[in-house]
C-alpha cells in the first residue's frame, strides 16, 4: 500500500497502583500510538512499547518520536509501495530502533489486515481462541502488603503470578508468597538487576520451586548468564537480552535460558516476535508472551501472538483493570477461569474509543509524504 499518512500521537493514562521495578517507578502509562492510513484510506494502529525513559531499553518515548519523523517515515514514504513484510527492508538503514520500527510495521500491519478483513491472529497462526493470563507484580514497600496483593490476584483467576525482585527484596519475599500459596505457578523477574557474584540468592531461590527467573543479569551478557544457569536448578528466561530471533537461537544454544519472553516490541514488531516463535519452538524451548503495560491497542496484538501455538505458559496479558480505570479501548475482561478472548475482527480488532484518545492525548504530529 501506499502510505498517505503516519500519524504519531503520545499519550498518557493513569495507572491504578504505581508499578516498581528494580529500575523505576511507573504511575502512568505513557507511549506513542502510531496510526497510519493509505492513500486508498485503510488505516492501522500500532503502539510502541516504549516509555518516558530509557530504563527498560535505550529506547524511550521522545526518542521513538525523532526517529520516527527523521528517518523511519521518511524512508517507508520514499520506498512507495509497502507492504509489512517489506518494511524491515525499506527501514534498514536506520540501525536498532526495535520498538520505534515495531510500532509502524504493526499499524502498516494492521491497516493491510483491516482492509483484507482478516484477523491478526489468524494471520499469525494462531491456535486457540482464548489465553491463559498471567500478572506481573511490582515491587511493593512491604512484604505483607506483597502477599496481600498476590492473594487479590489469584481470587480474581490469574494462573501464573509475576514477582518483581531486586537486591535485598528477593529471598525473603519470594519465601512468603510461596509460603501463602504452596501450589501456584509462581516466577521471578529482576530486571538484570544482579551479577554473577550473586548466584547464592538464585541458589536459594531454588528451593521456592519457580517456574523461571527472568532476565537476572546484565541485559547484554550472555555468556554470564549461561555460567549461572549451570549453577542454578530454575530455568532461566531472557527478555531484555533477546531483540530478534538470532539473538533467541543464539541464548538458547549457548545455554544462557531455557525459555524465552517475547515482546513483540522488544523484538521490532509482530513479524519478527513470530520468527522468534518460531525458531525457540524448533529449539524444542517453551515461550510466553510479555508485556509493557499496554493499552488496549497494544494488548489486542500481544493476545493474538499468545494464542500461537509454542506459547505453551500464562503470560503477562492481564486484564485492562489491572492497568487502568478506563483503558482507550473498550475494556479486556478476564474470565474467572483466568484466560482472556482473543480478538476476532479483522487487523488488531479493536480501536481506540474517540472520546478516550481525546482526553488521553498529550501531542500529535501528522507526517506526509
Ligand atoms: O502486565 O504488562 C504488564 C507488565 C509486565 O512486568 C511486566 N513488564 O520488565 O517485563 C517487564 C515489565 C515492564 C513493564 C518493563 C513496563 C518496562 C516497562
Amino acid at each position: 500500500m501506499h502510505l498517505a499518512s503516519i500519524e504519531l500521537r503520545l499519550i498518557g493514562l493513569p495507572l491504578v497502583r504505581p508499578f516498581r521495578t528494580s529500575f523505576g517507578t511507573e504511575m502512568a502509562k505513557e507511549c506513542v500510538l502510531v496510526r497510519v492510513e493509505s492513500a486508498d484510506g485503510a488505516v492501522g494502529w500500532g503502539e510502541s512499547v516504549t516509555g518516558p525513559d530509557p530504563g527498560f531499553s535505550e529506547e524511550w518515548n521522545e526518542g521513538l518520536w525523532l526517529v520516527l519523523r527523521d528517518f523511519l517515515a521518511p524512508a517507508v514514504f520514499a520506498a512507495g509501495d509497502v507492504s509489512a513484510d517489506g518494511m524491515a527492508a525499506a527501514m534498514s538503514g536506520v540501525r536498532g530502533h526495535p520498538m520505534a520500527k515495531a510500532a509502524l510495521i504493526n499499524a502498516v500491519l494492521d491497516a493491510e489486515l483491516r482492509e483484507q478483513g482478516r484477523s491478526l491472529a489468524s494471520y499469525l497462526g494462531a491456535e486457540r481462541d482464548r489465553v491463559e493470563c498471567g500478572v506481573s507484580v511490582g515491587i511493593t514497600p512491604t512484604a505483607g502488603e506483597l502477599v496481600e496483593q498476590v492473594g487479590g490476584y489469584l481470587a480474581e483467576g490469574y494462573r501464573r503470578i509475576k514477582l518483581k525482585i531486586e537486591p535485598g527484596n528477593d529471598v525473603e519475599r519470594v519465601g512468603a508468597v510461596r509460603d501463602a500459596n504452596p501450589d501456584i505457578l509462581l516466577s521471578v523477574d529482576a530486571n538484570a538487576a544482579y551479577s554473577l557474584g550473586d548466584a547464592g540468592t538464585f541458589r536459594d531461590l531454588d528451593a521456592y520451586r519457580l517456574l523461571m527467573v527472568e532476565q537476572p543479569l546484565h541485559h547484554d551478557d550472555l555468556v554470564e548468564h549461561a555460567a549461572l544457569q549451570g549453577q542454578i536448578a530454575t530455568d532461566i528466561c531472557l527478555d531484555e537480552s533477546i531483540r530478534s530471533a538470532a539473538d533467541a537461537s543464539a541464548a538458547l544454544e549457548l545455554g544462557a535460558c531455557r525459555l524465552v519472553n517475547i515482546k513483540q516490541g522488544r523484538v521490532g514488531g509482530l513479524l519478527e516476535a513470530r520468527r522468534v516463535h518460531d525458531v525457540v519452538r524448533s529449539q524444542g524451548a517453551p515461550v510466553w508472551c510479555g508485556g509493557m503495560l499496554e493499552t488496549g491497542i497494544g494488548r489486542a496484538a500481544n493476545l493474538a501472538l499468545a494464542a500461537l501455538p509454542g506459547f505453551t505458559l500464562p503470560g503477562d496479558t492481564s486484564a485492562s483493570a489491572r492497568y487502568f480505570t478506563d483503558d482507550l479501548t473498550p475494556p479486556f475482561e478476564m474470565a474467572a477461569d483466568g484466560t482472556m478472548a482473543v480478538p476476532t475482527g479483522a487487523g488488531i480488532g479493536v480501536e481506540p474509543r474517540p472520546d478516550r484518545l481525546k482526553v488521553c492525548t498529550v501531542r500529535v504530529e501528522t507526517l506526509r509524504p
